[in-house]
């Protein structure tokens, strides 16, 4: 970045009369004029990453920041009587929908932050995920578009567009790039979907509804679509730099596949060199598996990606053919290796006219891997233990990690002055230096003390503003924000609070230090349980903040259209991140990890990426209950019966507002549903919610008491900050470089 020539020209920007939109496209276009090209790593080895999301958040000022003039930039502006907080009016990328997403993004400016040459393949969709509003409790969902911001950030390369061929259809996959700044400046190309409207269709939304034929196969095209624009433009770059035998492909490319949804590359991949480069299958199959590897995001049966075979054959023929070539050749493999008729079903890819997607990934990748140390034994030993059995080194673990530049630095400008007084600033370029926080000073607990509370006050003010909830600094602030499903298990949390709501009221619950809880969640627009939960948490804080009788003590918000830049205010504001998903299905989580650098103390389960937090911050340090993975497996084993769980009436009560009339869900029913999914189903209550409530309460109790002591909850609080290094995306990144990518 040439700095000094882009202070100059800021200085001389004439701003007056523009409205924020201009300033942010003039200024954000002035910084990329300086920026910088894009490095190309040539003639050494380069990783991508293929990904159907990228949950970038605002670009502005982590980019100002990575380039070095965030600083500056505030001043200048100041000077021109303008804030630089006013671009918050500029809505957030949202090209994701949670945490597999938003990994890719961290991972991408990690790698550009150390110099490591990472660069990310995906889809420019017109509309990303959908913004929330809240129409009587219930969740709305309204179009994100996006680019009516303008898109400065990205540069539109025209001249290397390619076209998608499917079946039925040609595309033009148009590559938009944008810059990942850092130690170097690493790239994003995102492609969009040009043609005639069936074509661009293609690009136009992230997610569109798949619970038809035809959503299920603009899905398959989605996939299709991406992957062959990257591997292609490999495949050929390759050809046209080092020549048309393809045996050191995988000695100048890595291939990473972030989970099932880019899987389809493989075959694209196989189907170029056989067809275009004349390859033999089996030679172009060994250069695949030594070029793709593939991470596993979720155990849950239902986000497996499988398709039909009609489906692929209609519009993708030549790749089922491929597919089908692909499945036989692993299953005479499997069968050469003395596989059980039973382990080659289980890791057959093509069974029942079905592609199995996960099954062709861990076939053909040379390292699988998983996110948290838990969700990979459980990799290892369940998902795909047979594949385990044969290849003992293929899955490895890789605990996620989250980038601390956005994560400490941008978000928590205080923490950041604090860390630099106490330890220096080498924190900033070298992470692990956090390490040498371990002994801290009384003074330093009294300074921390004070950042919470700026940022605490900073969120509460923000919320004010956006939700109309007022919330006293004074209280003791606990978050539950992420997507919503039946595994995070927000309903527990719901309940809990309702618990809390009726001991105060009835004055059995006496001394609790006030309290806010603060929710924040998108539902899948046909998770019809999910919506449900929305909106009995909404009635639950309607309720709640409208008691006089205890809304001093206690109080509930729900925040409308979480995302990644609500995210950067809430986990520098709060005291206690809640992490409750049922053991054994949160892969990893790293809004957990978010909360702990930011020194909010953890009440969770020993589950994902919460086990290896408090294992480096300290038991004592963080607040853990509720069900492990051997006592859920247990409970399965001996048949579970949920109602038994809640015989104490405290529990029963807040349970039974499902369905006594305390709450009203519009007439729609789904309250009774949710009880009933609980109570009645077949399988009830499948995420244990009941059997962990009671701990739970329990554990949200001494919590609050622990907060009286100020002094030491801000030292629990600390020594997570302390020991939070570790759960940075540079250590991450670090280990795939290492250890699968072979990158430097
Ligand atoms: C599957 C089939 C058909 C259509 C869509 C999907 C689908 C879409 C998105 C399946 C899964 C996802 C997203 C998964 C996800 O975000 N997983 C999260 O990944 C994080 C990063 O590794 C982990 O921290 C979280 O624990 C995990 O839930």
């Amino acid at each position: 970045m040439d700095k000094t020539l882009f202070l100059r020209d800021l200085a001389l920007l004439d701003t007056e009369n523009k409205d924020v939109t201009t300033l942010y496209n003039e200024i954000s276009t002035l910084a990329m004029q300086y920026a910088g090209g894009i490095d190309e790593a040539k003639g050494r080895k380069n990783a991508y990453y293929l990904s159907m999301e990228y949950l970038i958040g605002r670009s502005f000022y982590n980019n100002l920041m990575a380039l070095g003039v965030l600083e500056e930039t505030r001043e200048i502006l100041a000077r021109k009587g303008i804030d630089i907080n006013v671009f918050e009016e500029i809505e957030d990328a949202a090209l994701g929908n949670g945490g597999l997403g938003r990994l890719a993004a961290c991972f991408l400016d990690s790698a550009a932050g150390m110099g490591l040459p990472l660069h990310g393949f995906g889809i420019r969709y017109k509309y990303g995920l959908f913004k929330q509003a809240v129409e009587n409790g219930f969740q709305v969902e309204l179009p994100d578009d996006w680019q009516r911001f303008g898109d400065p950030w990205s540069i539109r390369r025209e001249d290397e567009k390619r076209v998608i061929e499917f079946a039925d259809m040609k595309v033009y996959a148009v590559p938009y790039d944008m810059p990942v700044f850092g130690k170097s400046v690493n790239r994003l190309r995102l492609f969009q979907a040009e043609g005639d409207a069936a074509a661009e269709k293609i690009s136009e939304y992230l997610y569109p509804a798949d619970d038809t034929e035809e959503g299920k196969i603009l899905r398959l095209r989605q996939e299709y679509f991406f992957s062959a624009a990257a591997v292609g433009e490999l495949v050929d770059g390759y050809a046209e730099s080092c020549g048309t035998d393809f045996k050191n492909f995988p000695d100048c490319n890595v291939i990473q596949l972030n989970d099932t949804h880019p899987v389809i590359a493989i075959a694209e991949f196989i189907r170029l060199l056989t067809v275009r480069y004349c390859i033999s299958f089996s030679e172009a199959l060994n250069i695949a598996k030594r070029t793709f590897a593939y991470t596993n995001h979720t155990v849950l049966p239902e986000a497996l990606e499988r398709w039909k075979d009609e489906y692929v054959k209609k519009i993708l023929p030549d790749i089922a053919d491929i597919l089908v070539k692909i499945s036989s050749y692993a299953e005479r493999e499997y069968s050469a290796l003395g596989c059980s008729k039973e382990q080659a079903t289980d890791m057959a890819i093509y069974r029942d006219g079905t592609f199995y997607m996960a099954n062709l990934a861990v076939y053909v990748a040379k390292k699988v891997n998983g996110v948290a140390r838990l969700h990979t034994e459980i990799l290892k030993n369940d998902l795909f233990a047979s594949t385990n059995k044969i290849f003992p080194n293929k899955i490895q673990n890789k605990t996620n990690g989250i980038t601390h530049r956005r994560w400490l630095e941008l978000c928590n400008m205080e923490l950041s002055l604090l860390l630099d007084e106490t330890i220096g600033r080498g924190w900033r370029t070298d992470i692990g230096q956090l390490n040498n926080l371990s002994r801290f000073t009384q003074d330093t607990v009294n300074k921390f003390i004070e950042v919470k509370r700026t940022k605490k006050q900073q969120l509460l003010d923000f919320i004010a503003q956006r939700e109309g909830v007022e919330i006293p600094d004074s209280f003791l602030v606990f978050s539950q924000v992420k997507r919503l499903h039946e595994y995070k298990r927000q309903l527990m949390t719901a309940f809990a609070v309702l618990e809390l709501y009726y001991g105060l009221k009835c004055g059995t619950l006496r001394g609790l230090h006030p309290c806010v809880f603060i929710f924040g969640a998108k539902s899948a627009p046909s998770y019809k349980r999910a919506k449900a939960i929305i909106k009995f948490i909404n009635e639950i804080a309607y309720r709640i903040n409208s008691d006089k009788q205890t809304n001093d003590t206690l109080k509930v918000v729900f925040i409308r259209n979480y995302n990644v830049s609500y995210a950067e205010k809430i986990v520098a504001g709060s005291d206690v991140s809640l992490q409750v998903s049922t053991a054994g299905l949160e892969a990893s989580g790293t809004g957990n990890m978010k909360f702990m650098m930011n020194g909010a103390v953890t009440c969770g389960t020993m589950d994902g990426a919460n086990i290896e937090i408090v294992e480096r911050a300290g038991l004592e340090n963080n607040y853990i209950f509720g069900a492990t993975v051997n006592d859920i497996a247990k409970l399965k084993e001996e048949g579970y019966n949920s109602i038994s769980y809640i015989s104490n009436p405290n529990h029963r009560k807040a349970v039974d507002s499902l369905i006594d009339g305390t709450f009203s869900d519009g007439g729609t029913g789904c309250f009774k549903d949710l009880y009933d999914s609980l109570i009645n189903a077949e399988n009830p209550d499948g995420y244990f919610v009941l059997y962990d409530l009671d701990s739970y309460v329990k554990t949200l109790l001494s919590i609050c008491k622990d907060y009286n002591n100020k002094i030491n909850f801000a030292k629990k609080q600390l020594a997570n900050v302390a020991s939070s290094a570790y759960f940075s995306s540079d250590r991450t990144i670090k280990e795939y470089a290492d250890y699968i990518w072979h990158i430097t």
